[in-house]
């Protein structure tokens, strides 16, 4: 991991003063010159520090966030810088106010937006979980790391029904078949330049690894931005199908594993932008109209949703692609998993309207 060089006390890293720098991203935004000044020679008791939680955005003058915790005493150590952070991702949630969540997909009411399939490709839900008793990934050893992929993968192998399936190790997994399950967006990338900045691609690819079931509903990300990123997903438009078979599988395995949890901010994650229900709900939708309208950021920011490329974080919708976004809850925090999805269920037919409106 890169390191910076400093100054004085109470020089920021000089990266955060380039005319590069994204002037939105969240921690430069909250790294004042007195809260760097007090945090820089902080350190939690697993050895995490400010230079650490912050190299990601130093690295990747880009980033819309641009920090991630190494373990949960980073959420109290780093609370000056995090909390202003988190409390303006997840805006209007307030720390002092305490998260709460619901995993009951009986509490969903969500009709297909597009029955006919003219629209809506694909839906996914996932949810970002770690362990309880481990350092978040960018703080995990090789031997921790190793240990959370034993235990996780006890446990889905233990599953039945619908839920049942194989692990696959990413080392030793042939280059072809890994790259065809990133194209059909059932694995995570690799080398994501972000997560590399914030130590979390350490001893690459050992420790990592997805099981799924056999027909790709269920799949679970075992140490890749979080130790588990438990998802759902299938062809169409039954969100409620989707939440129904992830909420099985997550209370099961919450069950027998335990997450990492904190009254304020909920399932922790290593992103503060994945805490609380730690929940992306997403449907990859056909918007060539909706999404060239001249409101489409205002109505996003409205009904919370954020719209991304359709092969993952950080990519655009081109080629044959193009006018297919994939459009997700944006909150993860204050709210429960049932509002997260109803948010992304709200915004996803309000662009519908629009979207049919202008065809
Ligand atoms: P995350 O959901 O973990 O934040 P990404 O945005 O990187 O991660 O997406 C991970 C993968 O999931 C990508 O391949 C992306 O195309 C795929 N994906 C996300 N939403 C959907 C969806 N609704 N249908 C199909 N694939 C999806
Ligand atoms: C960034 O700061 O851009 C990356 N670390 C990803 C942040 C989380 N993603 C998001 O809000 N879309």
């Amino acid at each position: 991991v890169k390191q910076y060089s400093n100054g004085d006390d109470m020089t920021l890293p000089n990266q955060l003063s380039s005319p590069d720098a994204n002037p939105k991203m969240l921690m430069k935004k909250h790294l004042t010159p007195e809260v760097y000044k007090a945090l820089k020679d902080k350190k939690t008791a697993g050895g995490f520090t400010l230079h650490d939680l912050i190299n990601s955005g130093l690295v990747n003058l880009d980033s819309s966030t641009g920090c991630y915790a190494g373990d949960e005493e980073s959420y109290t150590l780093f609370a000056p810088l995090l909390n202003p952070v988190i409390e303006e991702y997840h805006s209007p949630y307030k720390l002092a106010d305490g998260h709460t969540s619901d995993m009951n997909p009986d509490n969903v009411d969500a009709p297909d937006l597009d029955p006919e399939g003219s629209f809506i490709r694909s839906t996914r839900i996932r949810v970002a979980r770690n362990l309880r008793g481990y350092p978040l990934t960018p703080n995990l050893s090789k031997e921790q790391r190793l240990e959370v992929e034993k235990k996780v993968v006890g446990v889905l192998t233990s599953l039945t029904g619908d839920l049942a399936g194989k692990y696959y190790p990413l080392s030793g997994m042939d280059e072809e078949t890994r790259q065809q399950l990133v194209d059909d967006h059932f694995l995570f990338k690799k080398g994501d330049r972000f997560l590399e900045a914030a130590g979390v691609n350490k001893e690459w690819p050992e420790g990592r690894g997805i099981f799924h079931n056999d027909s790709k509903t269920f799949l679970v990300w075992v140490n890749e931005e979080d130790q588990l990123r438990i998802i759902s997903m299938e062809m169409g438009g039954d969100i409620k199908s989707v939440l129904t078979r992830l909420c099985l599988a997550v209370n099961e395995i919450d069950k027998q594993l335990g997450f990492q949890q904190t009254k304020q901010h909920g399932y922790l994650s290593s992103c503060p932008t994945n805490l609380g229900t730690g929940m992306r709900a997403s449907v990859h939708v056909k918007i060539p109209h909706a999404s060239i309208h001249p409101d489409f950021k205002n109505i996003c920011d409205q009904y919370h949703i954020q719209p991304r490329g359709i092969h993952g974080e950080h990519s655009e919708s081109t080629g044959a692609d193009a006018g297919v976004y994939d459009i997700s809850n944006r909150r993860r925090l204050g709210l429960s998993e049932v509002q997260c999805v109803k948010d992304m269920y709200e915004g996803v037919k309000k662009l519908l309207e629009i979207e049919k409106d202008a065809i």
